[in-house]
């Protein structure tokens, strides 16, 4: 062959990829592969799995019926060595191209293989940016330059002034950058989250589904509620749904949590967006024509557009400058193993039984579930980071890890020391009483602050604080619950200290 070898990642399913852009039919080949490698560097979830092999097969074909030669390398083909660097080294074998073009790949672990490649096989590699975000990795590297503290309400900021989505001229549309005080009621009673139908596997997804059963023993969750879009025309059909249904209450009821209901008013389309079945720029779009016509509000609006063009972009911007250090760090010293209830959902605690419940069930749980629920868990219980983002990064459908490492090492662990978040974001039942109906039917009391039946949250709230004061007592935005412990009698202390560490002693055994 004398033309070029595209090399396409799972996470790259996108017609407009850089690496795509200047494909030529009649000379160039497209290499997709599906690799034991990938489905094992963390224990996945079987959807998660299922989702990324099943949209691939189904963009191949895409590609295949646009005329393009697809080379697609099946889990069970003959020959298949598992890994990135033993299929390229394969392909390059069999079509002896010029080159391999490839998008630049988004897990720094897989960015790292790449840079060797063109020493390993020989041949030029043009490893091109991934364009598919709204800013470019020079331009944050600019903009993070002389920060001591870089902030995302900043950056965010700044992405409005580039982008003119919700501004007036200078100024924010509505007077205000930010509507997250009015994005925190709890649900009334009575109210319903709209029914989400999903997408029935098709054949090619059916035959994905056998293939992982049987290949992926060891893998975590059930298969038999998959109901992702695999094709960029169910996610649009998702995205649709999202505006029509979801969005004018999204705002109101972003941080409520319900059992038995993962989805509430959200999106669920950060899958689709990681995977490039979706693009940033769409559904911002979509999200605005909803505000221009008068069916959504400004606050669900601006909080939608806040979470793609603010968060989303921001923490790729700081993976990618803060990579391969930011991994490493572990500012408050958390050692513990991650209970095997994370893995089971055995667990009296309901909150985190329901939530780890949805995670099995769907490879879903939405943001203040992972934040408050499992994030606050492990942030109180000083679970040990590199655990705790092995579990993430497995376990939900959307987590590759550029968007998992900064949100969970950052932000629900404050492993970082601020970088990304400027407090941890440590809640005691109160909280979660507030923000969900999982206490009702608890084994624990959330009014309770000590004693057997307490909530657990509560005496490890007050716990955490009081280990952690070396590291945190001087952090301004602890400066009341730090005073509060300061008032506490000594009697109480010593109790909450107790219940901690029998709690925490027995983690595995009671839960
Ligand atoms: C997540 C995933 C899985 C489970 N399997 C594959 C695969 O077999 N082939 C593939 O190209 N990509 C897979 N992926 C997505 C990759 O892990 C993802 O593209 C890289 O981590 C991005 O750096
Ligand atoms: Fe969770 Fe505590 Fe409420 Fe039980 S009482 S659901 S452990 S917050």
């Amino acid at each position: 062959m004398s033309g070029t070898l595209r090399f396409i990642l799972g996470d790259q399913l996108s017609r407009s990829l850089s690496a795509l852009r200047d494909i030529d039919p009649a000379r160039d080949v497209v290499l997709m592969v599906e690799v034991a490698e990938e489905t094992t560097y963390v224990r996945h979830h079987v959807q998660k799995i299922v989702l990324v092999l099943a949209a691939m097969r189904h963009f191949a074909a895409a590609l295949r019926s646009e005329g393009i030669t697809v080379d697609y390398v099946t889990l069970d083909a003959a020959g298949n060595t598992g890994s990135f660097d033993g299929e390229l080294q394969r392909a390059v074998a069999r079509h002896q191209p010029e080159r391999v073009v490839l998008t630049e790949p988004g897990e720094w672990r897989v960015l790292t293989q790449a840079r060797g490649w063109q020493q390993a096989l020989g041949l030029p590699l043009d490893l091109r940016e991934d364009d598919r975000f709204l800013c470019s990795r020079a331009e944050f590297a600019r903009w993070m330059e002389g920060r001591r503290a870089p902030r995302m309400e900043h950056f965010y900021r700044d992405m409005r002034r580039k982008t003119g989505w919700l501004m007036q001229g200078k100024d924010p549309v509505g007077g205000e950058w930010n509507y997250d005080p009015e994005n925190r009621k709890s649900l009334p009673k009575g109210l319903q989250a709209p029914v989400r139908a999903g997408f029935a596997p098709d054949a090619i997804t059916q035959s994905v589904m056998t293939l992982v059963a049987q290949r992926c023993e060891g893998a975590f969750g059930s298969l038999d509620t998959f109901a992702w879009a695999v094709t960029r025309t169910d996610a649009q059909g998702a995205l649709a749904f999202f505006i029509q249904h979801c969005l004018p209450q999204f705002g109101d009821y972003q941080d409520a949590m319900q059992a038995g209901s993962p989805w509430l008013f959200h999106a669920v389309l950060s899958p689709y967006l990681n995977i490039g079945l979706l693009l940033p720029t769409e559904v911002c779009e979509a999200a605005l024509a909803a505000w221009q016509d008068g069916s959504a509000p400004l606050n669900a609006v601006e909080g939608f557009i806040r979470q793609v063009l603010g968060w989303r972009e921001y923490v790729r911007g700081l993976y990618l400058t803060q990579m391969p250090a930011y991994a490493q760090s572990n500012f408050l010293g958390a050692r513990r193993a991650l209970p095997a209830f994370f893995w089971t959902g055995q667990t009296r605690l309901r909150c985190l039984r329901e939530t780890i419940g949805d995670t099995q069930r769907h490879a879903y749980a939405h943001h203040i579930q992972r934040l408050m629920i499992t994030g606050n868990f492990a942030l109180l219980a000083g679970l040990a980071p590199a655990e705790v983002e092995a579990w993430y990064l497995g376990v939900y459908a959307d987590a590759f890890e550029w968007v998992e490492l900064p949100n969970t090492h950052g932000m629900a662990l404050h492993a970082d020391g601020g970088l990304l978040g400027s407090k941890p974001y440590a809640a005691s039942g109160a909280y979660i009483d507030r923000m969900s109906d999982y206490c009702g039917a608890c084994a624990y009391d959330p009014k309770l602050k000590t004693g057997p039946t307490a909530c657990p949250f509560n005496y490890l709230y007050w716990n955490f604080l009081a280990e952690n004061e070396t590291q945190l007592g001087r952090n301004p935005r602890l400066a009341m619950p730090y005073k509060n412990l300061q008032k506490m009698t000594a009697e109480r202390r010593l109790q909450v200290q107790a219940d901690a560490s029998r709690f925490l002693a027995s983690l595995d055994g009671v839960g």
